[in-house]
């Protein structure tokens, strides 16, 4: 048994003009089957074979090659599902969690959009579930919060900010790519994923 990289459940153009479709193919079709690739063939014939990703990644002292391509795959099947070329609006449950814990709806993505724009170098942007509560926090390279250096919640919204995720429409931009994000959030994806964990 291995892992498959998933099929989208929109076309590669379907973002515009948020993301591009140039760059969702290339980032879909190369990077994330890279990263899919590399763990199965990483994983072949180890004790890690077999098992779900989540156990995987919960591993402490995992070797590189499996952390970081599986954090990779991981990352970015979460990344797909959480948008969606015809976003919506949170459940009424999601957004009181979100403004007992954040104060507001804006306060949460001033807070996410901080924590992605000021991630150094490639690495990603989280919203995570820990005993009820939320919280933001960011992982350089594909580590994510489920690793023994993350923050121990469980990812519902996630944000790549690798330039490959941005750099053929925005260059430098990471700014303007973090707004356009804004825009495509399948919030009822991330109400049924935290309600999966309260
Ligand atoms: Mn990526």
């Amino acid at each position: 048994m291995s892992f498959t990289l998933p099929e989208l459940k929109y076309d590669y153009n379907a973002l515009e003009p948020h993301f591009d479709a140039r760059t969702m193919e290339i980032h879909h079709s190369k990077h994330h089957a890279g990263y899919t690739n590399n763990l199965n063939n990483a994983i072949k014939g180890t004790e890690f074979e077999g098992q779900s990703i989540e156990t995987i990644l919960q591993t402490p002292n995992l070797p590189a090659v499996i952390r970081n391509n599986g954090g990779g795959y991981y990352n970015h099947c979460l990344f797909w599902d959480v948008l969606s070329p015809a976003p919506n609006n949170g459940s009424d449950e999601t957004i009181s969690l979100i403004e007992k814990n954040f104060g507001s709806c804006d306060a949460m993505k001033e807070q996410f959009s901080k924590a992605a724009m000021t991630r150094f170098g490639s690495g990603w942007a989280w919203l995570c579930v820990k005993n009820g509560e939320l919280s933001i926090c960011s992982t350089p390279n594909q580590d994510n919060p489920l690793m023994d250096s993350g923050c121990g919640g469980t990812p519902i919204l996630c944000l790549d900010v690798w330039e490959h995720a941005y750099y053929l429409n925005y260059q430098n931009r990471r700014a303007d790519y973090i707004n356009a994000f804004w825009n495509l959030v399948n919030w009822s994806v991330v109400d049924s994923r935290l309600k999966a964990c309260l």
